[in-house]
């Protein structure tokens, strides 16, 4: 019988390190060794018996080196089982069973960090195929085959060879096995990362020439960014293994943060406009991975236009009206922010974003005019890509950290009408216009860093708190930011007479410390102070709002606000503080011990209550 004969084992290694104990312990215990060209070299000048795989393949190594092992002779003798159609397969051929394979790879990595860096027939040459044919066919065939890709085992397994009488544990057969093809893949990896950014990036597109650019676009795949997250974590990429990216740059270089923006954005806005039907345009403002606003189409009333800042922009399409709704909601965090839209960017929409400071829009197509807008600001740097809004991102995603990959599904749960059927309260009336805003405010969550709670109001968030541990503390913030926001409205505020030739932005500023009682506490001689009054006209300063102005103001928004929540409400004092800034519509998950005292403490104030059995942790 075939398997009954003297074991073999086969040496065929680039890092030849402890390849000569190794050598020598298989020797001593009776295997026969084959080994390739410079492996057998090195054990035959240690004063060892090996034969060349040339002498079992009856081949010579040839095309200098590129066919070594990779000959039936070999992989028969690693891939037959020992079962006898197999056996009889092997004596038919004349060809011995191989028992042990020892390999590991060219440096393909090593080569192509090479400084200065290889020419590609260079790196060409490093990519091993016989190599990783026979990791993977000893690896497939662990069953009965020992395969060792790495130095560190070879004293484990001469241990376990010897006091098993050539035979190694199952065990240890399954974890060398999961550790070759693991050495494929990461092998695999590198090299596909390489061709791809020698032949399908996006960083050549700029200087190929006329007629090769259509095709490449259709090609792309990665797209190099000057740095990560900070401007010291080099080098870093974005890339996709199957067909191509799905955005293409029109115009500016986006960095790290700007495609975390951009992607997260884009998802939240294509899902929010498709949870309606028909579909509404939905538009973000997004700032650190989270949104700082995002809405849909609502029409603005003229106290809109003027708090939003879009007057003198003319006539506004749904896009543009979402897009000034987005911005609108906190005009402060929004302060460079990347934009997503649903739908084309238009003119009007264009035109708003030229006043702001942005840096970045991502959307699924452009009015030429629009896009001839865009390009002009940030004196041409202005980062504007075009989505493919067919792109299917697929349910797994993964990421590294600390070194560990994490793997999940992707935060595919879908956000619709029918989220928010469970009303647990007393009160059940939920209007189309607080079902709006609950979709809004919900599906701005699914794509903010936990912990989070969102305001929503007229089809657009108006507070968000974003990040924080505590969930009171999420409530706090973004009800403090609605505070604001609706405190903006104030006909006092709207009547502000600012000094000619005030930005926008120090607008903004002015109007928030003012809003949020900040400059009032300042010292009334001291330089803040002196600066935010010479933001007005001579004698034009305005007073601050009394508590009973500011109380009357609550009046008219009370019981109107819609709050979405991404975990549930461990304590009714989240209700109690969402109530103070005019909550009359809640949406959580259910879970706490305390949901019975949650939901009490909703009918106090008759607002509505919906469990969504929806929990929507982003990290
Ligand atoms: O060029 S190859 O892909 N062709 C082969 O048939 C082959 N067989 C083994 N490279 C091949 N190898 C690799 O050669 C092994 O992966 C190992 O890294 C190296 C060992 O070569 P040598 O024994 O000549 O030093």
């Amino acid at each position: 019988m075939a398997f009954n004969q003297q074991p073999i084992a086969l040496l065929s290694v680039y890092d030849k390190t402890g390849l000569l104990p190794l050598a020598q312990g298989l020797a001593d215990a009776g295997v026969r060794l084959l080994g390739s060209g410079g492996t057998a070299k090195a054990i035959r000048n240690a004063g060892m018996n090996i034969e060349d795989v040339s002498d079992i393949t009856k081949a010579p190594e040839m095309l200098g080196g590129r066919v070594k092992t990779l000959h039936p002779a070999v992989h028969g003798g690693i891939l037959a089982r020992n079962i006898p159609s197999d056996a009889s397969d092997l004596e038919a051929q004349k060809i011995a069973p191989i028992n042990v394979v020892v390999c590991n790879l060219y440096p393909f990595n090593e080569t192509i960090a090479r400084i200065p860096p290889p020419s590609i027939p260079e790196a060409v040459e490093e990519v091993d195929i016989g190599g990783v044919t026979l990791l993977r066919a000893a690896a497939k065939n662990h069953d009965r085959v020992v395969i060792l890709s790495d130095p560190k085992d070879y004293d484990e397994f001469l241990a376990q060879w010897k006091a098993g009488n050539g035979q190694v544990s199952e065990e240890f057969r399954q974890r060398m096995a999961v550790k070759a093809f693991s050495h494929t893949a990461a092998y695999d990896t590198s090299i596909s990362n390489y061709f791809r950014r020698q032949y399908v990036s996006a960083d050549g597109l700029a200087d190929a020439p006329a007629d090769k650019k259509a095709d490449l676009t259709e090609r792309v795949q990665q797209l190099t960014l000057r740095y990560g997250a900070n401007p010291h974590q080099k080098p870093a990429q974005a890339y996709v293994t199957e067909g191509k990216l799905p955005f293409t740059v029109l115009s500016g270089s986006p960095g790290y943060i700007n495609l975390l923006d951009a992607l997260n954005s884009y998802a939240l806005v294509h899902e929010l406009s498709r949870a309606f039907t028909p579909a509404k345009a939905a538009a973000a403002s997004f700032k650190h991975v989270s949104p700082a606003g995002a809405a849909v189409e609502t029409k603005l009333t003229e106290t809109d236009v003027k708090v939003f800042d879009v007057d003198g922009v003319g006539e506004l399409s749904p896009i543009a009206s979402a897009y000034a709704r987005a911005r609108g909601a906190d005009r402060m965090s929004s302060f460079g922010d990347f934009i997503a839209l649903s739908h084309t960017c238009d003119v009007p929409t264009a035109k708003i974003i030229s006043r702001e400071v942005s840096d970045g829009i991502i959307a699924p197509g452009y009015e030429p005019e629009a896009l001839d807008i865009l390009k002009k600001k940030k004196g041409g740097k202005y980062c504007v890509l075009q989505m493919d809004p067919s792109f299917n991102p697929g349910t797994q995603e993964t990421r590294q950290v600390y070194g560990i990959t994490l793997e999940q599904r992707r935060n595919d749960a879908k956000i619709d009408a029918e989220t928010f059927g469970n009303i647990v309260s007393k009160n059940k009336n939920l209007s189309p216009e607080a079902l709006t805003d609950l979709i809004v405010a919900t599906t701005a969550l699914k794509y903010t860093q936990s912990n989070s709670v969102c305001f929503a109001y007229n089809g657009g968030t108006i507070g968000l708190g974003a990040g924080q541990q505590s969930r009171i503390h999420c409530t706090r913030l973004a009800g403090s930011k609605a505070d604001a926001w609706w405190l903006r409205h104030h006909p006092r505020v709207l009547s502000f007479k600012w000094r000619k030739g005030i930005k926008r932005a120090d607008r903004s500023n002015g109007t928030d410390v003012f809003v949020t009682g900040e400059i009032f506490d300042s010292d009334p001689a001291g330089s803040e102070r002196k600066e935010w009054e010479s933001l007005f006209e001579q004698g034009q300063v305005p007073e601050p709002l009394s508590a009973e102005e500011k109380k009357q103001w609550f009046e008219e928004i009370k019981g109107k606000v819609s709050l979405s929540s991404d975990a549930f409400f461990p304590f009714p004092d989240n209700v109690w503080r969402a109530t103070r800034s005019g909550v009359g519509h809640f949406a959580a998950p259910s879970g706490s011990v305390m949901d019975e005292k949650v939901i009490e403490t909703a009918d106090e104030s008759n607002a509505v209550y919906v469990f969504t059995n929806l929990r929507l942790f982003t990290h």
